[in-house]
């Protein structure tokens, strides 16, 4: 059976493991968090000191998923987008979380001033819906509001909806 594969990208904090992982247990797709992945696989290429945190390797990450996304079926989780192969996905959505809710979470997440100012900021200027929008066709790249539970049972729901018709569409 074909299956689809989506891409759930945003700002740190905006709700994307919470949405993929009630995602992947209802639709059955694989859910992969490419930060945890790094981290498991050590992919990475140097580090970062004005952020003290390790730099990705954004090659080995794509060969370490390629034969996976090939297969299909698989919910990739990841603050960016514009290094994946752009055939690898086949809808994108970017998460979006109000400044003063976003400020809250990275707050409790403990982050330090300069990275919350940098996250917010990442967030005002819509950073990674324009480098969506950059890097996979306009139609396919769709906001998803991410402010409350309704919200993501909402998302929930619709995505499920999407799933299920792609599949239907590609298996018959
Ligand atoms: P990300 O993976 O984008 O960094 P997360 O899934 O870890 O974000 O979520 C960050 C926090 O926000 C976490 O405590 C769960 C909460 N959260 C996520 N989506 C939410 C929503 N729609 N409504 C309320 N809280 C949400």
């Amino acid at each position: 059976m074909k299956l689809p594969n989506i891409l759930l990208t945003g700002t740190p904090g905006v709700g994307k493991t919470t949405l993929g992982k009630e995602l992947a247990s209802r639709s059955g797709l694989k859910y992969v968090n490419v930060g945890d992945l790094a981290q498991e696989g050590q992919l990475y290429d140097g580090y970062d000191e004005e952020y003290g945190c390790p730099i990705l390797d954004e090659d080995r990450v794509v060969d370490e998923l390629e034969n996976e996304m090939r297969e299909g079926g698989v919910i990739v989780d990841y603050h960016g987008c514009d290094f994946f192969p752009e055939r690898w996905f086949h809808i994108v959505f970017v998460l979006r979380t109000d400044n003063s809710i976003l400020y809250k979470r990275l707050e409790t997440r403990g982050y330090n001033e300069k990275k919350l100012q940098d996250n917010i900021q990442c967030e005002i200027f819509q950073v990674l819906y324009e480098e969506a929008r950059a890097s996979y066709r306009e139609e396919i790249v769709h906001q998803l509001p991410s402010n409350e539970p309704e919200q993501l049972e909402d998302n929930i729901n619709q995505i499920s909806k999407w799933i299920e018709q792609w599949v239907k569409d590609h298996n018959s």
